[in-house]
């Protein structure tokens, strides 16, 4: 039935874009978190927002702190690193994340250090796209981003029991 068929595609159209909002980074791509590589022209051209995970994959003893702009500018570890060698970061708020490894000169002199700008979601709106291509502009912040989530997958469960009860 036609009405039913409408029904799929709009859900399509509405959930599959909220779901593909988030990107994974994989910090240094297949080099993975390391010395002598270089970590900003790898972020240069990337677009980090919120929501979006960064992904820091090493052997150790490589490790990995998040760090303010002091510490990363002088190579200052401080806090708690994480040392699971696939560490999975989300953004979560907008601005500056500075991470650097806390071994030996790997910050220092190695080139072991990274610096994104993370942008909020309503920063860079995509055109608005035609029904067909499931792209629409992300929703502005991460809290709104649930809201309309919760909101799509009751929407999603009320047409599911109207086409069964159809
Ligand atoms: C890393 O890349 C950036 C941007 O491409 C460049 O400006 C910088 O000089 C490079 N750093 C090193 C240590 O090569
Ligand atoms: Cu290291």
């Amino acid at each position: 039935m036609a009405s039913n068929q409408f029904i799929a595609f709009a859900l399509v159209t509405i959930i599959l874009p909220t779901l593909a909002v988030a990107t994974e980074h994989i910090v240094g791509d297949d080099k993975g978190w390391t010395v002598n590589f270089n970590y900003t022209a790898w972020a240069s051209g990337k677009v980090f927002q919120v929501g979006d995970t960064l992904v820091f994959n090493y052997q150790p003893p490589h490790n990995l702190f998040k760090v303010d702009g002091d510490g990363f500018k002088n190579c200052v570890p401080s806090g708690e690193p994480t040392i699971s060698g696939h560490d999975i970061i989300t953004l979560k708020s907008p601005g500056k994340k500075w991470y650097i490894c806390g071994i030996g000169n790997h910050c220092s002199e190695l080139g072991q250090k990274l610096v994104i700008n993370v942008v909020g979601s309503e920063a860079p709106a995509p055109t608005p796209a035609a029904p067909a291509t499931p792209t629409a502009p992300a929703p502005p912040n991460a809290a709104y981003g649930l809201a309309a989530s919760c909101y799509q997958i009751f929407v999603a469960a009320v047409a599911v029991v109207a086409m069964i009860v159809a």
